[in-house]
């Protein structure tokens, strides 16, 4: 242990500790920017700095460990008069165009020129003027507003391994490119967004599709039907003072019908779906020696990560479309006939935690129902930007419940929103369709929590089925690695994009860090125990779709409707 001052008050930290650390302990709130909590220390913009005694140059806190007796000052005015400088040099090379920026009221820098009481900027702007890219459905980049601060950086190559993102230059030449290359579009970005919940700023943001949901809920002619992914009800809360791990479900739906959605359905329900159709993919693979480990298919970050790295791999990719698509296909044909309207009278809008949910919307082969299966995908953050422009208040809105078929779900469905939940509710049903037993305790808790990479055996009956679960794209690769080398003991493995999982989307409210993460981790849990059903092949409107639709798991209009295949 060691002892320092930090504006005169004594602190005792472990040896290592770096000042920021020490200061935080007793409340002393250094400002920062290019730091991030779940991320390495990089000590790039120097905005953190304080006064070291008998130090000549100011120290950055957020790169400097602490010595023992060594006196701090974090508030002279020396030090406040440099912070204001620092500050100076940054903004003059930032867009600030603050009242049209999607980071309005959100901002980091924003907020640090508040609290450092900046009135002006002291010298001429020198904002380039770069074009915005634009160039896919998912991701915008304004490189106007980039502040250099190496956080999509370090979340692209370290915690996705994609390295789509990377600074090329130096010093004032500094730039923060897709490579070489000018656009997105031209590099492997699988349009995670992890890039755009670690920005501090509005240079990185998903392509906003809002103004096309008002539209269609303007037309008459449209019927508009509304589904919401596991993963939002725990989060949008965020955005309207509420705790983190707040449960919303209810006032999401009253929201969406208030503003005029004919239809408002649940993901949870089509995530039951794919539990059907994919525990059956998997025996049937296990019985006919197909390819294994079978990898699961929903994340579509995921898939763009294994169709551009892992191409040889694709046979382990399960043909299930992901949730979101198999509800587009079937509630442009199921629904459309049992209740009598046209299709292409249909509008299917999302709200995904997820900004890969928009690209895979538009993949050409995601029409199977003769129309684009799913029109419109709205990120979380976005529904918490039409809910502020509505100008209705969610705290005050009365609790509703889903519209029916399409609202009733499990338990089983819910957890699909993080990590180790697919496996999980897989594993409910799996167990019972082999055994012909009752699973009794349907907690895989192994299975459970923010940790990157899980496993788990289950004995059923005289098989033991070997499952592991991972998410974030380095373990990805981990595990792909090891399917190359043979060395992958498994049956059956779920991958998720996210770290996290689809609670850790990149369209989920800023900030969502780990700490915030494993608060919408476990209200997902929350949710699984609020349901009297919490096993998938039990939910009753999923056996009705079979018995008067579908009539088989694997039969002719699922594989028409509800399986895809991969480009390679
Ligand atoms: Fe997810 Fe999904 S669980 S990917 O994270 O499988 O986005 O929430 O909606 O489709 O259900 C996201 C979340 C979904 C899908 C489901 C899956």
């Amino acid at each position: 242990k060691v002892k320092v001052f930090i504006d005169n008050r004594e602190v005792i930290v472990d040896e290592g500790t770096t000042i920021l650390e020490a200061a935080k302990k007793v409340n002393i709130n250094i400002p920062t920017l290019c730091y991030h909590p779940d991320q390495k220390i990089k000590g790039i913009c120097r905005i953190c700095i304080v006064e070291v005694e008998g130090q000549k140059n100011f120290s950055a806190s957020c790169c400097t460990p602490v010595r023992d007796g060594m006196r701090i000052r974090t508030n002279t005015k020396k030090v406040r008069e440099a912070r204001k400088n620092i500050m100076q040099f940054i903004l003059v090379r930032h867009d600030g165009d603050c009242l049209t920026c999607v980071r309005n009221g959100n901002c980091e820098l924003q907020k640090l020129s508040e609290e450092l009481n900046i009135k002006e900027i002291k010298y001429d702007r020198i904002v380039e003027n770069l074009p915005i890219d634009e160039s896919n459905p998912s991701i915008v980049r304004n490189p106007n507003k980039c502040i250099k601060c190496g956080r999509c950086i370090e979340v692209c190559h370290d915690v996705q391994g994609v390295g789509a993102i990377d600074a090329i230059n130096r010093s004032d030449d500094l730039k923060i490119l897709p490579g070489l290359y000018e656009k997105i579009s031209d590099v492997a970005c699988v349009y995670c967004g992890q890039c755009i919940n670690v920005c501090p700023v509005g240079a990185i943001y998903e392509k906003e599709d809002i103004e096309r949901v008002w539209d269609v809920l303007e037309d008459k002619s449209k019927h508009v039907v509304v589904q919401i992914a596991p993963a939002v009800r725990v989060s949008l809360g965020e955005m309207f003072g509420f705790k983190p791990g707040s449960i919303v479900t209810g006032k999401i739906v009253a929201f969406l019908k208030a503003i005029g959605f004919d239809k408002v359905f649940d993901t949870n329900f089509t995530a039951d779906l794919t539990i059907i159709e994919e525990g059956s993919e998997l025996l049937h693979r296990i019985k006919n020696g197909g390819k294994l480990p079978m990898l699961t298919s929903c994340s579509p970050g995921w898939i763009r990560y294994i169709e551009f790295f892992y191409p040889e791999l694709l046979g382990h990719v399960s043909t299930c479309k992901s949730p979101q698509q198999m509800f587009g296909a079937l509630t442009k044909t199921y629904y459309a006939q049992k209740f009598g309207i046209d299709p292409k009278d249909i509008v299917v809008v999302s709200i995904m935690p997820c900004t890969a949910k928009k690209a895979e919307a538009v993949r050409e082969e995601m029409n199977s129902s003769g129309y684009q299966d799913v029109d419109i995908v709205l990120t979380t953050r976005e529904l918490g930007k039409m809910i502020k422009e509505s100008r209705i208040q969610l705290e005050d809105l009365e609790e509703v419940e889903f519209d029916r078929p399409f609202g009733i779900a499990t338990g089983a469905g819910a957890i699909f929103g993080a990590t180790g939940g697919v496996m999980e509710a897989a594993l409910r049903t799996v167990y019972e369709k082999v055994t012909g037993k009752e699973l009794e305790k349907i907690e895989f808790t192994a299975l459970r929590g923010i940790d990157e990479y899980k496993e788990a055996a289950v004995e059923m009956d005289n098989m033991k089925v070997k499952v592991a679960v991972v998410n974030g794209l380095k373990n990805a690769k981990i595990i792909l690695d090891m399917i190359k080398e043979g060395r992958a003991d498994y049956h059956f493995i779920e991958v998720m994009c996210c770290p996290g999982g689809c609670i850790g989307g990149g369209g989920q409210p800023i900030p969502s860090t780990n700490e915030i993460k494993k608060k919408r981790i476990e209200a997902i849990y929350n949710v699984d125990i609020s349901y009297a059903i919490r096993k998938s092949h039990l939910n009753p409107v999923v056996n009705k779709l079979y018995e008067e639709f579908l009539k088989e798991p694997l039969g002719h209009k699922s594989h028409q409707l509800l399986h895809t295949h991969y480009i390679n």
